[in-house]
């Protein structure tokens, strides 16, 4: 029985550990990059059972995924080894002064992309869960994932069950903004907490107001949509009518920005699951967000509960 199960692919991130372009930086640091695991490993550091399904390749950086996840405490026993593809590989620059580092993909036709509802889905494993996470990094991998990511969505939706969904816009996994936006819509309508960054919630919807923005998914059957506002925080608006802003943690220095949503979607979704008010719950999401852009990892920063508690 898992509080939360999510699936997708998880890279070995190898991050430069000196300033310039990638072909130029000799030293690299490895570690584990991926939003769904991102999410997962932020969640089971709060004690929360989670699980992650996913493919990896039969070689070292998936024997090094598999073991990274599974010592967070995440359930990976629907980790399959597909003997065929490789495993996912993600470089990031050094960040500069605050800035997104750049980052460059290995990832085409990896053993995750090749994730399909025929072989993976397993209903007792989501059927026996709580709640379901979804990004669109995971759709946007190939069509087999696609289809498995509204397979998942609509198996958890007729069962009650509650589904967040971040968009996560990649536009180079994308033939085409337009497309990408089409696509990724059509999954969010299916979930009940939407949760685009405000840059993001514009280009998915034509609108520019945070309000607007909620405004649309409210509309087509979402239960509650969250926008980060980078450093002001987060707006949320509910099919109920709640509505605010909650204002950001300031940090003493933002050493990198990659996994600040998804350390956002860990306190959101703990914070729901654990019968926060809406405004609770984000607040929360920007604390871990707070936390996760200290550090140079993507989950590396990701709080445990004692450290979320003194925090
Ligand atoms: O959300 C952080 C992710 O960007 C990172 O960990 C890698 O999943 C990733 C991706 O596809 O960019």
């Amino acid at each position: 029985q898992l509080d939360v199960v999510t699936y997708g692919e998880a890279l070995a991130l190898l991050v430069a550990d000196e300033v310039g372009a990638f072909e130029d930086v000799e030293k690299y640091t490895r570690r584990l990059a991926g939003a769904e695991t991102n999410v997962a490993i932020g969640l089971a550091r709060l004690g929360l059972k989670v699980g992650w399904l996913s493919r990896v390749g039969d070689d070292s950086f998936g024997r090094f995924i598999r073991k990274r996840v599974a010592q967070e405490g995440v359930d990976v026993s629907r980790v399959t080894t597909d003997t065929r593809y490789r495993t996912a590989i993600q470089l990031k620059a050094k960040a500069v002064n605050g800035a997104d580092p750049a980052i460059e993909y290995y990832r085409k036709g990896s053993a995750a992309s090749h994730l399909s509802t025929e072989v993976d889905f397993d209903d007792s494993y989501f059927g026996n869960a709580r709640h379901l996470h979804a990004t669109g990094i995971a759709a946007a991998l190939s069509p087999t994932t696609m289809a498995f990511a509204h397979h998942a969505l609509e198996y958890m939706r007729v069962r009650g069950k509650t589904i967040s969904f971040d968009p996560n816009l990649r536009p180079t996994l994308w033939p085409s903004q337009e497309v990408m936006a089409e696509k990724l819509n059509e999954l969010a309508f299916k979930a009940h907490w939407v949760l685009p960054g405000l840059s993001e919630g514009k280009i998915l919807t034509g609108y520019t107001e945070p309000r607007d923005i909620a405004a649309f998914y409210l509309e087509r059957g979402v239960a509650m949509v969250v926008i980060k506002l980078g450093e002001e925080g987060a707006y949320f608006r509910t099919a109920q009518g709640q509505e605010g802003t909650v204002p950001g943690v300031r940090v003493p220095e933002v050493v990198d920005t990659v996994g600040a949503g998804d350390g956002f979607a860990v306190g959101v979704i703990s914070g729901m699951l654990e019968g926060l008010s809406v405004e609770q719950a984000v607040a929360r999401g920007n604390r871990i967000g707070a936390f996760a852009i200290q550090v140079v990892g993507d989950m590396e920063g990701l709080p445990t509960r004692a450290q979320l508690d003194a925090a």
